[in-house]
Protein backbone atom coordinates (compact mmCIF):
# COMPACT_ATOMS: atom_id res chain seq x y z
CA UNK A 1 0.00 0.00 0.00
CA UNK A 2 2.65 2.63 0.73
CA UNK A 3 6.22 2.61 -0.96
CA UNK A 4 9.71 2.56 1.11
CA UNK A 5 9.64 6.32 0.57
CA UNK A 6 6.66 7.03 2.38
CA UNK A 7 8.04 4.71 5.23
CA UNK A 8 11.20 7.35 4.83
CA UNK A 9 8.39 10.92 4.82
CA UNK A 10 6.69 9.80 8.21
CA UNK A 11 10.03 8.78 9.98
CA UNK A 12 11.02 12.52 8.87
CA UNK A 13 7.84 14.13 9.44
CA UNK A 14 5.83 12.13 12.25
CA UNK A 15 2.75 11.79 9.59
CA UNK A 16 1.90 10.44 6.60
CA UNK A 17 -1.78 10.79 4.14
CA UNK A 18 -2.49 7.17 2.69
CA UNK A 19 -5.32 7.68 0.03
CA UNK A 20 -7.91 5.40 -0.69
CA UNK A 21 -7.08 3.05 1.83
CA UNK A 22 -11.25 2.03 2.52
CA UNK A 23 -13.55 1.86 -0.38
CA UNK A 24 -16.80 3.37 -0.72
CA UNK A 25 -18.93 0.88 0.53
CA UNK A 26 -16.97 -0.08 3.81
CA UNK A 27 -17.01 3.71 4.38
CA UNK A 28 -20.45 3.57 4.21
CA UNK A 29 -20.89 0.72 6.50
CA UNK A 30 -18.69 2.79 8.77
CA UNK A 31 -20.95 5.72 8.67
CA UNK A 32 -23.64 4.32 9.22
CA UNK A 33 -21.95 2.40 12.42
CA UNK A 34 -21.11 5.96 14.01
CA UNK A 35 -24.83 7.47 13.23
CA UNK A 36 -25.74 4.29 15.59
CA UNK A 37 -23.50 4.80 18.34
CA UNK A 38 -25.03 8.28 18.35
CA UNK A 39 -28.75 7.18 18.33
CA UNK A 40 -28.81 4.86 20.68
CA UNK A 41 -26.43 6.94 23.23
CA UNK A 42 -29.22 9.63 22.69
CA UNK A 43 -31.99 7.16 23.30
CA UNK A 44 -30.33 6.28 26.99
CA UNK A 45 -29.29 9.82 27.37
CA UNK A 46 -25.81 9.27 27.25
CA UNK A 47 -24.96 11.38 24.37
CA UNK A 48 -23.01 14.01 25.94
CA UNK A 49 -20.91 16.90 23.90
CA UNK A 50 -17.36 15.95 24.25
CA UNK A 51 -15.56 19.35 22.81
CA UNK A 52 -13.08 20.34 24.64
CA UNK A 53 -12.81 22.84 26.67
CA UNK A 54 -10.10 25.64 28.00
CA UNK A 55 -8.72 29.18 27.26
CA UNK A 56 -7.55 28.46 23.67
CA UNK A 57 -11.01 29.82 22.58
CA UNK A 58 -13.04 33.01 24.30
CA UNK A 59 -15.85 31.53 26.17
CA UNK A 60 -18.91 32.72 24.14
CA UNK A 61 -17.13 30.83 21.09
CA UNK A 62 -16.29 27.51 22.98
CA UNK A 63 -20.04 26.79 24.70
CA UNK A 64 -21.36 27.09 20.72
CA UNK A 65 -19.32 23.76 19.92
CA UNK A 66 -20.37 20.64 20.03
CA UNK A 67 -18.42 17.03 19.54
CA UNK A 68 -19.54 13.70 19.19
CA UNK A 69 -17.10 11.49 20.65
CA UNK A 70 -16.78 8.07 21.85
CA UNK A 71 -14.17 5.62 22.57
CA UNK A 72 -14.09 2.03 21.71
CA UNK A 73 -15.94 1.89 18.64
CA UNK A 74 -14.75 -1.59 17.90
CA UNK A 75 -16.95 -2.87 20.45
CA UNK A 76 -20.12 -1.01 19.28
CA UNK A 77 -19.85 -2.14 15.70
CA UNK A 78 -18.08 -4.96 13.73
CA UNK A 79 -17.28 -2.54 11.12
CA UNK A 80 -14.68 -0.56 12.96
CA UNK A 81 -13.03 -4.23 13.85
CA UNK A 82 -12.84 -5.04 10.36
CA UNK A 83 -10.97 -1.76 9.54
CA UNK A 84 -8.62 -1.67 12.53
CA UNK A 85 -7.79 -5.09 11.21
CA UNK A 86 -7.97 -3.99 7.23
CA UNK A 87 -5.05 -5.95 5.36
CA UNK A 88 -4.50 -2.70 4.01
CA UNK A 89 -4.11 -1.27 7.47
CA UNK A 90 -1.97 -3.82 8.46
CA UNK A 91 -0.01 -3.26 5.37
CA UNK A 92 1.08 0.48 6.41
CA UNK A 93 0.83 -0.10 10.10
CA UNK A 94 3.63 -3.02 9.61
CA UNK A 95 6.09 -0.53 7.46
CA UNK A 96 5.49 2.45 10.11
CA UNK A 97 5.82 0.56 13.37
CA UNK A 98 7.39 -2.72 12.86
CA UNK A 99 6.24 -6.41 12.33
CA UNK A 100 4.63 -6.73 15.72
CA UNK A 101 1.46 -4.44 16.29
CA UNK A 102 -0.65 -3.89 18.43
CA UNK A 103 -4.28 -2.21 19.20
CA UNK A 104 -4.18 0.39 22.32
CA UNK A 105 -7.66 2.16 21.60
CA UNK A 106 -10.27 3.52 19.33
CA UNK A 107 -12.71 6.21 19.02
CA UNK A 108 -15.03 8.24 16.83
CA UNK A 109 -14.80 12.20 16.51
CA UNK A 110 -18.00 13.86 14.64
CA UNK A 111 -17.77 17.34 13.95
CA UNK A 112 -21.41 18.56 13.62
CA UNK A 113 -21.70 21.41 10.50
CA UNK A 114 -21.26 24.59 11.53
CA UNK A 115 -20.56 24.39 15.34
CA UNK A 116 -18.09 21.44 15.18
CA UNK A 117 -15.41 21.51 18.09
CA UNK A 118 -11.83 22.44 17.17
CA UNK A 119 -8.91 20.81 18.79
CA UNK A 120 -6.10 23.19 19.99
CA UNK A 121 -2.64 21.55 19.10
CA UNK A 122 -1.17 18.78 21.03
CA UNK A 123 0.59 15.91 21.38
CA UNK A 124 -0.94 12.58 22.39
CA UNK A 125 1.90 11.65 24.44
CA UNK A 126 0.30 13.11 27.78
CA UNK A 127 -2.52 11.10 27.58
CA UNK A 128 -0.46 7.60 27.28
CA UNK A 129 3.07 7.78 27.46
CA UNK A 130 5.34 4.78 26.43
CA UNK A 131 8.66 3.95 26.77
CA UNK A 132 9.84 4.09 22.97
CA UNK A 133 7.54 6.32 21.28
CA UNK A 134 5.93 3.68 18.68
CA UNK A 135 2.53 4.84 19.21
CA UNK A 136 0.82 5.93 16.45
CA UNK A 137 -3.00 7.27 15.27
CA UNK A 138 -4.33 6.20 12.05
CA UNK A 139 -7.48 8.87 11.48
CA UNK A 140 -9.87 7.01 9.18
CA UNK A 141 -11.71 10.27 7.08
CA UNK A 142 -15.52 9.17 6.73
CA UNK A 143 -16.08 12.32 5.05
CA UNK A 144 -14.22 14.58 2.53
CA UNK A 145 -12.25 17.15 5.19
CA UNK A 146 -10.73 20.05 3.95
CA UNK A 147 -10.33 23.46 6.05
CA UNK A 148 -13.64 25.03 5.68
CA UNK A 149 -14.87 21.59 7.91
CA UNK A 150 -11.65 21.53 10.38
CA UNK A 151 -9.87 18.82 8.73
CA UNK A 152 -6.56 17.82 10.83
CA UNK A 153 -3.88 19.37 11.19
CA UNK A 154 0.12 18.69 12.17
CA UNK A 155 3.44 20.46 12.63
CA UNK A 156 6.04 18.50 10.26
CA UNK A 157 9.18 16.98 11.93
CA UNK A 158 7.61 18.28 15.30
CA UNK A 159 7.93 14.60 16.39
CA UNK A 160 11.64 15.13 16.56
CA UNK A 161 11.24 17.67 19.82
CA UNK A 162 9.84 14.56 22.02
CA UNK A 163 7.38 15.52 24.48
CA UNK A 164 6.50 18.72 25.87
CA UNK A 165 4.68 20.28 28.51
CA UNK A 166 1.23 20.47 27.89
CA UNK A 167 -1.45 22.76 29.75
CA UNK A 168 -2.85 20.44 32.28
CA UNK A 169 -2.28 17.24 30.46
CA UNK A 170 -4.04 18.54 26.99
CA UNK A 171 -2.67 20.95 24.86
CA UNK A 172 0.22 23.44 24.52
CA UNK A 173 0.27 27.39 24.70
CA UNK A 174 -1.90 28.27 21.87
CA UNK A 175 -0.51 31.71 21.51
CA UNK A 176 3.07 29.87 20.78
CA UNK A 177 0.84 26.82 18.75
CA UNK A 178 -2.07 28.67 17.06
CA UNK A 179 -3.72 26.00 15.18
CA UNK A 180 -3.87 28.09 12.04
CA UNK A 181 0.03 27.66 11.59
CA UNK A 182 -0.43 23.89 11.53
CA UNK A 183 -0.36 22.25 8.10
CA UNK A 184 -3.47 21.48 6.63
CA UNK A 185 -3.81 17.74 5.70
CA UNK A 186 -7.00 17.45 3.49
CA UNK A 187 -8.08 14.28 2.90
CA UNK A 188 -11.32 12.22 1.34
CA UNK A 189 -13.17 9.81 2.49
CA UNK A 190 -11.82 6.54 3.12
CA UNK A 191 -8.06 8.06 3.08
CA UNK A 192 -5.97 7.54 6.73
CA UNK A 193 -3.58 9.97 8.08
CA UNK A 194 -1.25 8.59 10.28
CA UNK A 195 0.78 10.38 12.69
CA UNK A 196 2.94 9.39 15.47
CA UNK A 197 1.71 10.41 19.16
CA UNK A 198 4.05 12.98 19.76
CA UNK A 199 3.34 14.57 16.58
CA UNK A 200 2.21 17.60 17.37
CA UNK A 201 -1.57 18.45 15.65
CA UNK A 202 -5.29 19.75 16.41
CA UNK A 203 -8.24 20.87 13.90
CA UNK A 204 -10.17 24.24 13.93
CA UNK A 205 -14.02 24.23 14.16
CA UNK A 206 -16.36 23.01 11.68
CA UNK A 207 -17.93 26.22 10.24
CA UNK A 208 -19.04 24.38 7.26
CA UNK A 209 -22.16 22.72 6.32
CA UNK A 210 -21.23 19.05 6.25
CA UNK A 211 -20.43 16.81 8.87
CA UNK A 212 -16.88 16.04 9.49
CA UNK A 213 -16.66 12.12 11.00
CA UNK A 214 -13.15 10.22 11.89
CA UNK A 215 -12.80 7.38 13.41
CA UNK A 216 -9.08 6.85 15.23
CA UNK A 217 -7.23 4.15 16.35
CA UNK A 218 -4.08 4.18 18.20
CA UNK A 219 -1.58 1.67 17.10
CA UNK A 220 1.52 0.79 19.08
CA UNK A 221 4.44 -1.98 18.83
CA UNK A 222 3.75 -4.49 21.99
CA UNK A 223 7.28 -4.43 23.22
CA UNK A 224 7.01 -0.81 23.77
CA UNK A 225 5.48 -0.34 27.27
CA UNK A 226 3.36 2.11 29.31
CA UNK A 227 5.15 4.23 31.70
CA UNK A 228 2.04 5.33 33.78
CA UNK A 229 -0.68 3.35 34.69
CA UNK A 230 -3.16 4.96 32.49
CA UNK A 231 -5.60 5.17 29.49
CA UNK A 232 -6.49 1.08 29.78
CA UNK A 233 -9.08 1.26 27.34
CA UNK A 234 -11.37 -2.02 25.94
CA UNK A 235 -9.25 -4.02 23.55
CA UNK A 236 -5.94 -2.85 24.33
CA UNK A 237 -3.77 -5.13 23.38
CA UNK A 238 -5.38 -7.10 20.76
CA UNK A 239 -2.54 -8.04 17.84
CA UNK A 240 -3.24 -6.69 14.51
CA UNK A 241 -0.04 -7.68 13.34
CA UNK A 242 2.90 -10.47 14.01
CA UNK A 243 3.22 -11.75 17.84
CA UNK A 244 3.28 -10.66 21.31
CA UNK A 245 6.45 -11.00 22.68
CA UNK A 246 5.21 -10.19 26.21
CA UNK A 247 1.94 -11.41 26.84
CA UNK A 248 2.24 -10.86 30.50
CA UNK A 249 3.80 -7.58 30.54
CA UNK A 250 0.87 -4.99 30.31
CA UNK A 251 -2.83 -6.24 31.09
CA UNK A 252 -6.21 -3.83 31.67
CA UNK A 253 -7.51 -4.13 34.62
CA UNK A 254 -11.53 -4.55 33.79
CA UNK A 255 -14.52 -3.73 36.29
CA UNK A 256 -18.31 -4.79 36.17
CA UNK A 257 -20.05 -1.60 36.16
CA UNK A 258 -23.55 -1.35 37.63
O1 LIG B 1 -9.95 14.70 14.68
C1 LIG B 1 -9.46 15.79 14.97
O2 LIG B 1 -9.76 16.82 14.40
C2 LIG B 1 -8.45 15.91 16.07
C3 LIG B 1 -8.39 14.71 16.94
C4 LIG B 1 -7.29 14.79 17.92
O3 LIG B 1 -6.52 15.69 17.95
C5 LIG B 1 -7.10 13.73 18.89
O4 LIG B 1 -7.95 12.84 18.98
O5 LIG B 1 -6.08 13.75 19.60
Amino acid sequence: MIRVEDAEFYKENGYLLVKGVFNSEEVAQMRKAVDAIIQRAAMVNRDENAAWQGEFLPPEQLKKLVLKGFHDVHYHDAAFMRAAIHPNMVSVLEKLIGPNVQLHHSKMLVKPPENGAAFPMHQDQPYFPHEKHTMLAASIHLDNADEENGCLRVVPGSHKQGPMQHVGRHYLDHKAYPISDGTLCEAEAGDVLFFNYLTIHGSSANRSERTRRNVLFQYRDPEDFPTQNVHFDWGMGLMISGENPNFDKVKPNYQIVE
